[in-house]
């Protein structure tokens, strides 16, 4: 309930900042009409009177009770780098509501007949006015360890979540979450499936936009990671899908696959001893470009192969390649008969409900429909696997995955 509130005031905030006419919005300054350019640069000011007329009040540092100026504030102006939660209540409590003013709005102020604010925050995301930079990750013990979706060895699925300010967050499933890197949004790619260097614990692999590197992030098997390492010099932006996949080829490496964009063909690349790729093999000779998204599953068939599964664009559906023990796919199985394009993220951690078999959770993006409407992103909705390598109908859990930029 009271997530459901934070919810409602975040949505509305970005309905008022808009300037929708509900009694508070954004306006343009005009040198004559106004003075929000009187708020220096780093700062967040607030006015006694509306349109940034006044008295003037500012502040560089987050505030939890405006003492003086509490319930004074008319309009406002935001000219720091970062969000600025400005809140209803004190102590920076959401339950009351609040409006999320965005970074650097110079010129731009929000006016209104009413004062209401009490604190403010300055933070890196949206997400953290309301909650937690990281979402809620929930998993129990399986009964053995899988190979992977487990960066600290505990036999509990983890998460690596990257939000909107490019930081990576740790989240060890049990609702916690903890920073373990910064500057991620510069990668296309994250993807992790097991233990491609070779010490036995998970790492992570990257795709970097800008030149088209395969960077590998070696897990500490803390959940943390160290010192990146390059394993793509290049050209990598030519493949679509890259995902880590766990062991194909039967050597007990973990692999990675990716399609060629230009040719729809997929490749296998083999994890080699050093921790290394070795040279790329051909799996899939053509329409592979039909598919949206490629999941490591680990072996959900129980043969011991890793297995695939893959989203159909066109249909939405997504259908089980099973791994066979000539390093290829077998005949492909549905096991999603449509909506699968309504995921934002399709995350394979292995088994987080602790009966042994993977499973897969999905989180939400705009086309969900939820009672027949659509225009629900942001839940995390928890697919458990059947000893079949299909899965059990989908169990919606939490709506506070949104304003995130990468699950992996
Ligand atoms: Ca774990
Ligand atoms: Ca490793
Ligand atoms: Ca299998
Ligand atoms: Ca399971």
């Amino acid at each position: 309930m009271q997530n459901r509130l934070t919810r409602g005031a975040a949505a509305f905030a970005g309905l008022v900042l808009t300037g929708t006419g509900l009694g508070l919005g954004v306006v343009n300054a005009t040198p004559a009409a106004a003075s929000s350019y009187d708020c220096p640069a780093g700062y967040f000011c607030g006015w006694s009177g509306e349109s940034a007329t006044g008295s003037m009040w500012k502040t560089s540092k987050s505030v939890a009770d405006l003492g003086a100026w509490d319930n004074k504030i008319r309009s406002y102006v935001n000219r720091t780098k970062v969000f600025a939660c400005v809140y209803e209540d004190k102590n920076y409590s959401p339950w009351g509501g609040y409006f999320a003013q965005d970074p650097n709005s110079a010129g731009e102020y929000s006016s209104g007949p009413d004062a209401t604010t009490s604190s403010i925050k300055f933070v890196h995301t949206e997400r953290e006015c309301g909650q937690t930079a990281y979402p809620g990750w929930y998993s129990e013990i399986a009964p053995k360890a899988q190979g992977f979706g487990d960066m600290n060895g505990d036999r509990r699925a983890d998460v690596i979540a990257r939000d909107d300010a490019g930081r990576l967050w740790f989240t060890p499933g049990t609702g916690t979450g903890r920073l373990i890197g910064s500057g991620f949004n510069g990668m296309n790619t994250l993807t992790r499936h097991g233990d491609l260097s070779r010490d036995g614990r998970e790492d992570l692999v990257t795709r970097e936009a800008a030149t088209g590197k395969l960077w590998l992030y070696p897990g500490t098997g803390t959940g943390s990671l160290g010192s990146r390492r390059l394993i793509g010099a290049g050209g990598w932006n030519s493949m679509s899908k890259i995902t880590a996949f766990g062991d194909l080829t039967g050597d007990g490496r973990s692999d990675l696959l990716a399609v060629e964009k230009s040719t729809g063909k997929l490749w296998l690349y083999p994890g080699t001893t050093t921790g290394t790729l070795g040279s790329r093999r051909l799996i899939g000779s053509g329409g592979w470009n039909s598919m949206n998204a490629l999941v490591g599953m680990g072996d959900v068939s129980g043969d011991g192969r890793a297995d695939l599964y893959a989203r159909e664009a066109a249909t939405g559906k997504l259908w089980l390649y099973p791994g066979t023990t000539t390093g290829k796919f077998g005949t492909r199985k549905l096991v999603g008969s449509g909506g699968w394009n309504a995921m934002a993220n399709l995350i394979s951690v292995g088994d987080f409900s602790g009966d042994g078999r993977p499973d897969l959770a999905t989180v939400t993006n705009e086309k969900y429909a939820i009672d027949g409407y659509v225009g629900n992103p942001g839940w995390l909705i928890k697919y458990l696997g059947r000893n079949t390598g299909t899965l059990a109908a989908g169990e919606r859990t939490d709506g506070e995955w949104w304003g995130l930029n990468g699950l992996a």
